[in-house]
């Protein structure tokens, strides 16, 4: 064995020893220690970094929880003022002998001055962005001092906007209620846009050191990123590449070696130059286990380890892990216009999902194990897909790591949203560095899809069109040529060119929705091409059953409102405020006509009780016939259309939303709905004039041999009729398995008092089943049903056994003062059948039988 190869042996032992620590880099985290204060005034505090201005003055008893009630109004003076850091850490005297040393912010929210020992660092202008500060020289061995002094971030804004001398479109921001008269100044600075208010959201412009600080040192090699290309993956090899990038101070020779969970894959002998090195290493996996998206395969990963070694032994070492797939959006002309859908390893994917907001206004809150809860919630309702939607943030590791977990492909905006941005240098500089550091960080995840420019700011703007929302009228043809050109730089050139010189030839698309980049196209929602955003639903007051007429290739919005469930309110409201008008609930209410669109679909539906809790749950009952009618519609409509992505699965606080779970991650009834609907196999049957057609949805890669049963219930649970035949599910597609005379089924019953089972069986495994009726709700003539409810417990587990005498729609089942979990909720149930229904709970089962509540509709 020669010197680096004993040592590289030595280093893989230590590796396996120590979790891979190599002796000469040194790395920590710069987090504990911290106080703060407004600038130049008053008493230091404790601060918690990662954290927020906000967050540290709540912690500190200095404001009020701004979430309750309307305590956000008395906070916007935050935003105003600036804000000083500050901390002391100790220098050991092996980071002193290091030759180079280097503090990174990996999160600075936003404009904020950086010193090291009274010594200024430097300025940041990005909370997306990473800062590294060379600090040879400035460091010391002993006590150190770190001091970051933020500006305001509105008031900057605001200067910004004086010096861009344009006022560009931002519709979201709440300007009024920051107490900043018209001055939308969000779009100015790169800064998370749903901070300073949305139509769900509060506005809450936060401050602080949002993403940890950390201290590395080391000797002359650093390996600074490693990027897995995957040219060419297939189930019989993947071809990849690793992009090595090391930085030397000298001119000396390298050995480095790559290797998977502890075994040598290759080494090779390099000589590095003083100074970058971009090293490409080729290499190949046989018959690697593909990485695929929930509910197709395996989720397999990779753990690759990169080691340098020089004549002194192990220098530097970085691990990737990755999944191998190939994945592709693939757009080609076909008999309608142009498909819309992404390819997974060769096969067709229908995308499932939902879009993502931020989990939390003040983001530091948002731990890994809530965003492992929110993956979960996703994977957990059978979806595949979640687009991070512009107008939040570059999610933090964790969310893209649980995303390789649990097989959920990611369709990735830039940080841009509803509305129109500068187009100065500076401005764009920054945008161009904001995409490298962010798909740099995020790029060798198996689960990133597409990377998309922008949330409907073509849309909006339509230019050279009429159209859009109406922006162009504000500006001269001049300045409307000013404000497109920025547009155009941004996402036709900026970003697209990111993509393409920083990943591994990934998929961009310049806005969402649109029906194709090209000119002609530009700012239209896609209907026979591209990704649409179907609002006739909810801001078109389109009737859900619209969702069935419209044709899209891709539904990447829509959704519908509710409120959050009881327990929820109660932690912002009291029960004076209970009523949808109060000015609480108004102002946890941000979309300007969502209160009477609840009122006018419920009423369209349904009937709008007036006890407010059982108000409450019928928006949840409202919300999931919605989900359930959109969801269906567009997986009925596939091959034609592939995608379905509800908006929205989460919340930043507690609020009147679109939200399948709230902010507490509570599932409201969309989601269990969502959940039954993106199943592998439906059955998704729809009135078509006189007859009932029974579509089956299969995601399966076979065709299934199944038997469909058809029966007619009254309300007592009588069979009035029923039919059954013998079905082929075909593969990957939609299917429509039998047409059934209206008056046929009905057989004489009655249309408001019966209900429809429709039943796919395969042997005798139900593969889906759903309720349907002859009329809307409002119609049925509902009887009154008497429960009876069973409390037990079976291997660990509790459960409740639930039966009725008479139909009832949408049982809701919870225990006030728990966060108990159903494992079904908002169900039909049908008279003579026992539903068992699995409940996650520390209670026993007497307090499960004593303390449940139960509501239907009635
Ligand atoms: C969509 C989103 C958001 C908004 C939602 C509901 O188009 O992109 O801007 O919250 O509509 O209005």
């Amino acid at each position: 064995m020669n010197k680096i190869v004993w040592m590289l042996f030595f280093g893989c032992i230590t590796w396996g020893m120590v979790g891979c620590s190599t002796e000469k880099e040194i790395r920590t985290e710069l987090n504990s220690g911290w106080q703060f204060r407004q600038r130049d005034s008053g008493t230091w505090l404790p601060a918690t970094v990662p954290g927020t201005v906000h967050t540290d003055l709540l912690a500190n008893g200095k404001i009020e929880n701004p979430f309750y009630r309307m305590n956000e109004l008395q906070l916007q003076w935050i935003d105003k003022k600036d804000w000083e850091y500050r901390t002391e850490f100790t220098v050991s005297e092996e980071i002193g002998k290091k030759v180079n040393q280097r503090i990174t912010f990996t999160g600075l929210d936003t404009y904020a001055d950086v010193y090291l020992n009274g010594e200024k660092l430097g300025s940041t202008d990005n909370m997306f962005r990473t800062w590294r500060f060379d600090v040879e020289g400035k460091l010391k061995v002993g006590r150190n001092e770190l001091h970051i002094v933020f500006a305001s971030p509105t008031l900057k804004g605001r200067e910004e906007m004086e010096r861009y001398g344009l006022r560009l479109p931002a519709d979201n921001d709440q300007s009024v209620r920051g107490e900043m008269g018209n001055d939308r100044v969000s779009v100015y600075t790169r800064k998370a846009p749903y901070h300073y208010g949305w139509d769900w959201g509060p506005r809450l412009v936060t401050s602080g050191i949002w993403r940890p600080v950390i201290l590395e040192a080391w000797n002359d090699v650093k390996v600074v990123d490693v990027f897995i290309r995957q040219p060419s993956v297939t189930k019989e090899k993947a071809q990849l590449v690793a992009e090595v990038c090391v930085n030397s101070d000298k001119q000396q020779s390298v050995t480095i070696a790559i290797m998977n969970e502890g075994k040598m894959l290759l080494q090779e002998q390099k000589e590095l130059r003083r100074g970058e090195n971009k090293i490409s290493i080729p290499y190949v996996i046989q018959n690697p286990r593909l990485w695929w998206s929930n509910g197709l395969g395996e989720q397999n990963l990779y753990n690759f380890t990169i080691l340098v070694t020089s004549e002194e032994g192990v220098v530097s070492e970085k691990k990737v892990t990755t999944g191998l797939r190939s994945l592709r959006l693939v757009r080609e002309k076909d008999q309608w216009g142009e498909s819309f859908g992404f390819e997974l390893n060769g096969v067709p994917v229908f995308a499932k999902g939902a879009n993502a907001i931020p989990n939390d206004v003040f983001l530091p809150r948002v731990t890994p194990d809530l965003y492992e809860k929110m993956v979960l919630d996703a994977a957990n309702a059978n979806m595949n897909m979640i687009r991070i939607w512009g107008g939040g943030i570059y999610e933090d590791d964790a969310f893209f790591e649980f995303c390789d977990k649990y097989g959920i492909m990611v369709w990735q905006d830039f940080m841009f949203a509803c509305a129109m941005y500068p187009g100065n240098q500076e401005f764009l500089d920054n945008v161009r560095q904001e995409a490298i550091d962010n798909v740099t960080r995020i790029r060798n995840h198996p689960s990133i899809a597409l990377w998309c420019g922008n949330n409907e700011n073509a849309l909006a703007w339509r230019y050279g069109a009429p159209g859009g929302w109406g922006w162009k009228n504000a500006f001269t043809k001049e300045e409307q040529d000013t404000v497109f050109k920025a547009y155009y730089t941004v996402f036709h050139e900026i970003l697209p060119q990111v993509v393409k010189d920083y990943t591994d030839g990934d998929d961009y698309w310049p806005s969402s929705p649109m029906a194709g980049p090209e000119p002609d196209q530009h700012g239209l929602d896609g209907t026979t091409s591209g990704d649409q955003h179907y609002w006739g639903v909810w801001h078109g007051f389109r009737p859900l059953e619209s969702f069935d007429e419209v044709t899209t290739r891709f539904c990447s919005e829509y959704g519908f409102q509710s409120f959050p469930e009881m327990s929820t309110i109660e932690t912002y409201a009291l029960p004076e405020d209970y009523d949808i008008e109060s000015e609480v609930m108004k102002s946890h209410q941000r979309s300007y006509i969502g209160n009477g669109r609840i009122l006018d679909y419920m009423k369209m539906y349904y009937w709008v009780p007036e006890e407010f809790e059982q108000f409450i749950y019928m928006t949840h009952v409202l919300q999931g016939l919605a989900t359930k009618m959109g969801i269906e519609a567009h997986r009925r409509n596939m091959p034609y259309c592939m995608g379905s992505l509800i908006w929205q699965i989460n919340d930043c606080w507690p609020v009147a939303s679109w939200s399948t779970t709230d902010y507490y991650h509570k599932w409201k009834a969309a989601h269990y709905m969502m959940r039954d609907c993106f199943k592998e196999v439906i059955v998704a049957p729809k009135w078509e004039g006189d007859s009932l057609a029974i579509y089956a949805v299969s995601d399966r890669q076979e065709m299934i041999q199944g038997r469909l049963v058809v029966e007619v219930l009254d309300f007592q649970g009588n069979s009035i009729s029923s039919v059954e035949k013998g079905v082929d599910v075909t593969a990957n597609t939609s299917t429509v398995l039998w047409k059934l005379n209206r008056e046929v089924l009905l057989a004489g019953g009655s249309e408001n008092e019966v209900v429809l089972v429709v039943r796919l069986q395969e042997g005798d495994q139900v593969l889906d089943e759903k309720n349907i009726y002859f009329v809307y709700h409002k119609d049925l003539d509902l009887p009154t049903p008497h429960f009876s409810v069973q409390a037990g417990e079976e291997n660990d587990e509790k459960f409740i056994q639930v039966s009725s005498d008479k139909l009832a729609c949408n049982v809701m089942f919870c225990i006030p003062g728990e966060s108990a979990f159903f494992s079904d909720n908002y169900i039909d149930i049908i008279p003579g059948r026992n539903y068992k229904i699995k409940v996650d709970t520390d209670l026993s089962p007497t307090q499960i039988q004593e303390r449940i509540k139960i509501r239907y509709v009635h």
